[in-house]
């Protein structure tokens, strides 16, 4: 993990929510560089089981949710009648507003601002719960293939493992550098809704395991995977996007006609709205 492991952080002092705490220059340039970067205690164990506590209900009830919402990403293909293996629900802060209100979403929001060097609003989130003991990663791409764009939007993401991420369970690695290599050509997996980068030199990548607490940050080009979940419990994270304007920014002219202008078949049916 490197200097990715760096614990730095410093306090932001008063306006900040609940355990707040801003990025060093250090982290930020490390950011800027390698288009990645893993902040090992960001919030507290009980910040995360509010969360936890918030989508676990969810999850319970995967099957009673609209099905534009929850995809299995595991299925080989879409009519697969096999139990879940690796359960999305896209856009749970629509499903329980609470989220938004949660110390984690504050404390993230404030430092994508601080990567962002303007103020930013929430454009996207989803939850993944991967099954015990299944064989489902989840394969390197890049954010941006998702999102229907041709210009990657300004976007700061954030993983979010709802207990110690490891690499039994699916923590998250990076290609370092891969965001200053442009775009890459992404295949679509046969359940219809993955889509996997082709070319992948993943002989550089770094995994980044973390505890409960833990969060890692990426951006739209950086390439990214997770691995099977081997462990006998459930693996579960919540990703969240920021961005400068936030979702407004899709509904920009330039934005739609980009958008619309992009054949059918390139356009995202995967995860709406991903950006
Ligand atoms: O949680 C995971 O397994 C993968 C999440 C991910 O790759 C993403 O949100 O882009």
């Amino acid at each position: 993990m490197g200097e990715q492991g760096d614990k730095e952080t410093r306090s932001a002092g008063g306006t900040a929510p609940g355990s707040f705490e801003s990025l060093t220059r250090k982290q930020l340039d490390q950011f800027a560089a390698e288009g990645f970067l893993a902040i090992p205690s960001l919030v507290s164990k009980a910040a995360i089981q509010e969360v936890r506590a918030l989508l676990d209900p969810l999850f319970e009830h995967f099957d009673e949710l609209p099905s534009r919402v929850r995809r299995d990403l595991g299925a080989s293909d879409v009519s697969s009648g096999a139990s879940v293996r690796s359960a999305e629900i896209n856009r749970p802060t629509l499903l329980n507003r609470r989220l938004k209100r949660s110390e984690v979403f504050r404390t993230c929001q404030a430092i994508a601002a601080q990567v962002a060097g303007r103020s930013v609003a929430y454009t996207f989130d989803h939850a993944i719960y991967k099954a015990p003991l299944n064989q489902t990663e989840t394969p390197w791409h890049q954010d941006h293939a998702y999102s229907g764009q041709r210009t990657p939007l300004r976007t700061v993401h954030f993983w979010i493992p709802l207990q110690d991420a490891t690499l039994e369970n699916g923590c998250m690695h990076f290609v370092p550098r891969s965001h200053l290599q442009g775009f890459k050509h992404h295949a679509r997996h046969a359940n219809g809704h993955v889509l996997s980068a082709t070319h992948v030199d993943s002989s550089r990548a770094t995994a980044c395991p973390l505890p409960i607490g833990g969060v890692t940050i990426h951006s739209p080009l950086t390439l990214h995977y997770t691995g099977p979940n081997t462990t006998p419990t459930i693996r579960g994270a919540w990703i969240v996007h920021f961005g400068p304007w936030g979702r407004a920014a899709k509904f920009f002219p330039r934005m739609l006609v980009e958008r619309l202008g992009r054949p059918r078949r390139e356009r995202p049916d995967a995860r709406p709205d991903h950006s």
